[in-house]
């Protein structure tokens, strides 16, 4: 039997929730589904717990899952005794610097390891064209990949448990699992005429707006809003001074509660059960399309502007395909969400406005997010990565028999 293969992922928290987000479903997979010896390094143990509860935020080492946990601590790398060996499938997430020790020891040892940059989700063009690329590093004799996630066939493609879409699917076509799964959150069963919505975003201008409108409308919408920098702004809608998880507000047809943070499986379960979710950043983002449910979605804004090429890049392939004039209203909702609201508010329809459009389309709307996530779903990044870093295995053994 083969023995199997050793992996380390190091992940740095930049902010928020996204970074440890990704590496840990990495981590898990690679564990689970392929049998890997897994470590995960994280230098914020505080944002990962937030996710997954179970983990102990003062704990260096400790296992979960199968995953062995290390805190990324600056000092950890100068512990000699921890004598830490290079794995032979070592991941830098999101251009994260290894320890200078580290690396130093990937020169050192005998074999050569697998050196995987894993960059962020773009739908940009260019990233077919950089994904896989070498970057031979400037001094030392190591060779370091870029691994871009993507949607188009020549990426990386997205990270999809094997079992999730028959998860969800068993999920959503069980009414009892579905209310079980609302009494844990102490939230009471959808009414039969309701709109029930996900929101997770960043702090949004457009959002009194939406919520005005919501309202107004002529059923009731229950909006179901995850803790976080939103808040402030929930709160001056509803003329209170603060609003805290478990708090419920109500003005005309909309009833607002607000959540807690929860547990990251249970947040997948959370966009299954609504009928529409408002996502953010990069893996509620990709969840929310696992979801097969209509998502807008509010891009994690960059300084430059840089988003706005990213959004439109990613609307253009969603909307392959679909009727121009529901392209067209999607296409408002979105950039309403994203920019209209700060840059020049008469260039884009109100949210009013393009949110009516939308659920004048709603049957469509909900019919394209099935089949866009069916069609996402034969691009595993999982098994493509695993396929390259096979590919580059057979390159270091010829180079290593043309050395002898
Ligand atoms: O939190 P985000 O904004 O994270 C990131 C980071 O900002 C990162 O630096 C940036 O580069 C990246 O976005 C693009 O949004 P994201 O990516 O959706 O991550 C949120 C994570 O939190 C995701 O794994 C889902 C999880 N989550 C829960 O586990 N429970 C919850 O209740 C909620 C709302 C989210």
């Amino acid at each position: 039997m083969n023995k199997p293969i050793t992996c380390d992922i190091f992940c740095t928290v930049i902010d928020n929730f996204g970074d440890i987000g990704v590496c840990w479903r990495l981590a898990k997979q690679l564990t689970h589904e392929h049998g890997m010896i897994v470590r995960l390094w994280v230098d914020d143990l505080l944002s990962f717990c937030r996710l997954h509860p179970i983990i102990c935020p003062d704990m260096p080492i400790q296992d979960c899952f199968g995953v062995e946990i290390r805190h990324w601590s600056s000092s950890c790398f100068e512990i000699p005794f921890l004598n830490v060996e290079p794995s032979q499938l070592v991941i830098e997430a999101f251009a994260c610097e290894l320890p200078e020790h580290y690396v130093a020891e990937m020169v050192a040892q005998e074999y050569k390891s697998i050196w995987i940059n894993l960059e962020y989700l773009s739908a940009e063009e260019w990233v077919a064209g950089c994904h896989c690329l070498p970057s031979p590093h400037p001094t030392l004799p190591l060779t370091k990949y870029f691994f871009f996630p993507g949607f188009a066939p020549q990426t990386g493609g997205l990270l999809l448990e094997q079992d999730l879409i028959a998860r969800r699917d068993a999920f959503q076509s069980e009414p009892h699992t579905q209310a079980a799964f609302w009494r844990a959150l102490g939230v009471p069963l959808p009414k039969s005429d309701e709109m029930r919505v996900s929101m997770f975003c960043y702090e949004n201008i457009a959002l009194p707006e939406l919520f005005c409108t919501w309202s107004e409308s002529n059923f009731p919408v229950l909006c179901l809003v995850s803790e976080g920098c939103v808040l402030s702004q929930v709160a001056s809608f509803f003329g209170r001074e603060h609003v805290e998880a478990g708090d419920t507000l109500q003005c005309g047809n909309l009833e607002v509660r607000v959540l807690p943070f929860i547990e990251q499986d249970r947040y997948d379960e959370l966009m299954w059960a609504c009928d529409i979710n408002f996502v953010r950043g990069e893996d509620s983002f990709v969840r929310a399309q696992w979801a097969g449910k209509p998502f807008v979605w509010h891009i994690y804004p960059q300084q430059d502007c840089a988003h706005i090429n990213k959004l439109s890049s990613f609307m253009e392939l969603y909307c392959l395909g679909l009727q121009l004039d529901i392209a067209q209203v999607l296409n408002n909702l979105w950039e309403g969400w994203n920019i209209g609201n700060s840059a020049d508010q008469a260039f884009f329809p109100s949210s009013k406005q393009a949110w009516k459009e939308c659920l004048a389309h709603k049957y469509l709307w909900q019919r394209h997010s099935r089949d866009w996530s069916q069609r996402l779903s034969g691009n595993s990044l999982v098994l493509n990565l695993l396929n390259f870093v096979k590919k580059i295995d057979r390159i270091h053994s010829l180079e290593c028999k043309s050395d002898i």
